[in-house]
């Protein structure tokens, strides 16, 4: 086989590559004036690096084809790190293996980069099957903890049954992103665990983590709803009881679950939280991304809801592996006040939304809540119109 095709087909994918790894991301106009989508995702598979994918020795890869296939780039962790824009990714490759690798932007919205390797995540003495959905969180002990879900072979699976399975969070820290220390996964006693996110501060001297505790490894069962509790140490991380802060709520688009988003942020207001929150279709589940604030005095006080979806999926957005997903576990609030909330659509790719805390502030202040009936959905649109038809009554 000839030098050449190895040559040409080379200097294309690289070409390529160069083109999609520098292309400007363009902000669009947003009409609720709660965030701005942009016009290209941030991540997709097409970003991962050349050498990771091929042989680049053509005497072993005359062909250049790929010898390792990826499938998808989504549900990242984020964080800013020495002035740049860092996503941890979950890279799943077409073996169906999902692992963490850092990719890094000088301004949050493109050139998104993976570094030179994935993330080598040490193992604990039951090695994990599956890893993904990393949330970090800068922590107030000096820190960098990634916690995400270990999902093992369910041991209890009967003969035949190769799809069972179990999840748990488990826990590292970082200095710097590389070297990454495994401690023992989170122990707890409300079932399996996904979606689990630790608090940046200690609360009453103790680590503070955000759980969703569930029956099953899909089926939230009995179990289900955000919750919280208190963990002693991080090294041994136990958490003897969780307290239910946010349920899921027939007819609502928390109806079946839902889970933490990414660590909270700190506002003079209150605590800003992100969620998703995953309803029962005719199609299947879709899960839409929403926003509530707690009491800075007391992360569980939920004292602003408003109703509905904030992020729901949108037009590309709303297809792919698992269609009519948004997920988001990483967001990123600027010195400015600007915050970069980083969402991956149909577990297929990353895209972000901007926005300020001022923004999302007003957002979860001002907007009315649920309260679980068509009635009183209508009652909240009337009651907006009266305000409008006292304040300008021609509209
Ligand atoms: O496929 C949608 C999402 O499903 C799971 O989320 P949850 O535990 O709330 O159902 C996760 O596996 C997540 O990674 C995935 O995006």
């Amino acid at each position: 086989m000839s030098n050449e095709l190895f040559q040409s087909r080379l200097a294309i994918i690289r070409s390529e590559s160069e083109v999609l790894l520098t292309r400007k991301n363009k902000k669009c106009f947003s009409t609720n004036g709660i965030f701005n989508r942009f016009q290209y995702p941030v991540l997709t598979r097409s970003h991962i690096p050349i050498h990771w994918r091929y042989d680049l020795n053509p005497e072993t890869n005359p062909y250049c084809m790929e010898r390792i296939g990826f499938n998808a780039t989504f549900n990242s962790g984020a964080v800013k790190w020495n002035g740049k824009y860092l996503l941890i990714v979950r890279v799943e490759a077409n073996d169906r293996k999902s692992f963490f690798a850092v990719a890094e932007s000088p301004n949050g919205v493109d050139n998104f980069r993976f570094w030179e390797r994935p993330i080598i995540m040490p193992e604990t003495e039951d090695p994990d099957t599956n890893l993904y959905d990393m949330r970090v969180t800068l922590h107030e002990d000096g820190y960098v903890y990634g916690v995400f879900c270990t999902e093992r072979k369910d041991p209890f699976a009967p003969e035949g049954d190769t799809s069972s399975a179990v999840a748990a969070a488990g826990i590292a820290r970082t200095k710097d992103f590389i070297n990454w220390e495994r401690l023992p996964d989170l122990i707890t006693y409300g079932g399996q665990q996904r979606n689990v996110v630790l608090h940046p501060l200690f609360i009453n001297e103790k680590y503070a983590f955000f759980t969703r505790p569930q029956d099953g490894f899909i089926d939230t069962g009995k179990g289900g709803g955000i919750a919280f509790g208190l963990s002693d140490t991080i090294e041994h991380a136990e958490v003897k009881q969780e307290k239910i802060l946010d349920a899921k709520v027939y007819h609502t688009i928390y109806e079946v679950k839902n889970g933490q988003g990414p660590a909270p942020i700190k506002t003079d207001k209150g605590w800003l939280n992100l969620a998703h929150g995953v309803r029962n279709t005719a199609a299947g589940l879709r899960y839409t991304l929403y926003l509530f604030m707690t009491a800075i005095d007391d992360p569980t006080n939920v004292i602003h809801k408003p109703a509905g979806y904030f992020i729901g999926p949108l037009g590309e957005e709303r297809v792919g592996d698992v269609s009519n997903v948004v997920f988001s576990n990483g967001w990123i609030e600027d010195e400015n006040g600007e915050v970069f909330i980083y969402y991956a659509s149909s577990d297929t790719r990353m895209h972000v939304a901007t926005s300020t805390v001022d923004q999302l502030i007003d957002y979860c202040m001002n907007s009315p809540q649920d309260n679980f009936r068509s009635a009183a959905s209508v009652q909240n649109i009337n009651e907006l119109i009266d305000k409008n038809l006292a304040f300008s009554p021609v509209l």
